[in-house]
């Protein structure tokens, strides 16, 4: 379904999913997030990136192919693209394809040796992938598996383990800790967050003529321990309507939009997800804080 599809679905479920943050604005203030004082995985992520990449490269070997789910702005993958003899290609997948294409041309010049095709379009349903050039491995850091329910995490685990045929997947997991930790994550100080949440509204009326005043939305994030998952809402501060597709969406005051599901988890706990996905986990790299986990995934029984 398109974004006009699923925007308007959504605003008769009052559940939109969070891959439609990301248009090349939402893209950007993502980029922001990362950098934010608060948000800790992507730092704590890079840290370990760095500290075991000759690790990761011995696993990897030479002339191998990496493709990145959800790549962004490519910046974790330079860490592992730096650490690798001869790496093949590089297929960064996003959703994004603007940001992906700019993404990409830097990468062209700065590993002129390296094979860059990137795919533009959305993991989460039928893609095709190019045929292998050399040992696939897959890479999907920054806990973006923590954005799918428990089942659609497994059913997309099992789905890239197809896709990497009978390679191994990297994959970067959030580990739940103190709420107030992770209740400050997703509620900076200086409200990229909530402009990252809010986007999704200025990019419906980018994009779909709707006339949604911001002023009428809050940011709402929160911390919701029996699902180990951080929430994030859009709440509206007044009673409106919305008018988009040629449709009519009340709202009352305090009625929200529910965007965005995060889960955390447990190191033991992922990896029984990853079995039932139909991998072999092998080790587990975390900071000294246990705030952040890398993952090194084999497929159970390689095609
Ligand atoms: C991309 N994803 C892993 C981020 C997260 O932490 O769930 C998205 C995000 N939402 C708010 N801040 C960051």
């Amino acid at each position: 379904m398109s974004f006009a599809e699923e925007f308007v679905a959504g605003l008769r479920t009052r559940h939109i999913a969070p891959k439609w943050f990301y248009d090349a604005e939402g893209s950007r203030l993502f980029e922001r997030i990362c950098l934010l004082p608060e948000y800790y995985p992507t730092r704590t992520e890079l840290a370990l990136l760095d500290r075991h990449a000759p690790e990761f490269a011995a696993r990897i070997g030479t002339g191998a192919e990496i493709v990145e789910f959800g790549a962004g702005a490519s910046v974790k993958v330079r860490l592992l693209l730096d650490a690798l003899e001869s790496p093949r290609r590089f297929v960064p997948i996003d959703i994004s394809g603007d940001y992906l294409a700019e993404a990409a041309a830097t990468l062209r010049a700065d590993y002129p040796g390296l094979a860059v095709e990137p795919l533009a379009g959305d993991f989460t349903r039928d893609l095709v992938l190019p045929l292998a050039a050399g040992r696939r491995i897959g890479f999907f850091p920054g806990s973006s598996i923590g954005n799918f329910e428990p089942e659609a995490a497994q059913a997309l685990l099992a789905r890239f383990r197809q896709w990497l045929g009978g390679g191994a997947l990297l994959i970067g997991v959030d580990l739940f800790k103190e709420p107030a930790e992770l209740h400050a994550a997703y509620n900076d100080a200086q409200g990229v967050t909530a402009a990252f949440n809010l986007n999704l509204l200025a990019r419906a009326n980018r994009e779909l003529g709707a006339d949604i005043d911001l002023g009428g939305w809050a940011h709402a994030a929160f911390y919701h321990p029996p699902l180990r998952r951080i929430e994030m809402h859009l709440v509206s501060r007044r009673r409106q309507v919305l008018q988009v597709g040629g449709e009519r969406f009340e709202f009352d005051e305090g009625d929200s939009l529910h965007t965005e599901n995060s889960y955390k988890y447990g190191v033991e706990g992922f990896r029984a997800l990853a079995r039932r996905a139909g991998f072999e986990p092998g080790p587990v790299w975390t900071d000294a804080a246990r705030r952040f986990s890398l993952h090194w995934l084999e497929p159970a029984n390689p095609a």
